[in-house]
């Protein structure tokens, strides 16, 4: 048994008490280029927040790939794009993400249904578009990043690591 000091300054959600409610504004979206993980962006704006799970884009979009992958919003044109589906904090993570995709003036953030892995679920994150680039007519349905060097390292159990060429350094 323990006594809640300030409680007036606690949320009760579903029976539990949470301290701080940034940690109930989360947003779902939906990445297929640098923020993946092993992407060069993950890292940085991704760690923290909670992977969901692998998904398609229920329609068809066109991916170019001219050193960064660009999704442009012309459903019907392309493949179902290969996603990875986060829960990001709105207030911190999200706005870091916005300024780097250029959000709204460059890369531009929509909510697009996509399925998961399980062909049951349907859910409907944020995905960046980018309609600012010229669709050279080769559309891609998935993004690998390159590597450039890969090691074992045993004390991470032998799990590959990976060095991914970085297209946009990481601020
Ligand atoms: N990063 C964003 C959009 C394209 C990119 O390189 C993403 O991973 O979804």
């Amino acid at each position: 048994k323990y006594t809640l000091y300030n409680k007036s300054d606690w949320t009760k959600v579903n029976d539990i008490w949470y301290s701080k409610t940034n940690v109930l504004d989360k947003v779902l979206i939906g990445v297929y280029g640098t923020l993946k993980r092993y992407g060069s962006n993950y890292d940085y704006h991704l760690a923290d927040s909670i992977y969901v799970g692998n998904a398609n884009t229920l329609d068809k979009y066109p991916m170019l790939i001219q050193g960064i992958p660009y999704v442009l919003d012309k459903p019907g044109v392309g493949h179902h794009i290969d996603i990875e589906l986060f829960l990001v904090d709105r207030k911190t993570c999200l706005p870091s993400i916005d300024r780097l995709e250029g959000h709204p003036n460059w890369y531009e953030r929509r909510k697009t249904d996509v399925i998961l892995e399980d062909m049951c679920t349907v859910l409907t994150p944020y995905i960046y578009f980018n309609d600012t680039v010229k669709d050279e007519g080769e559309h891609h349905k998935t993004f690998t990043q390159e590597v450039y060097g890969f090691y074992d390292n045993p004390l991470l159990g032998g799990i590959e690591y990976y060095e991914c060429q970085c297209a946009n350094p990481q601020p």
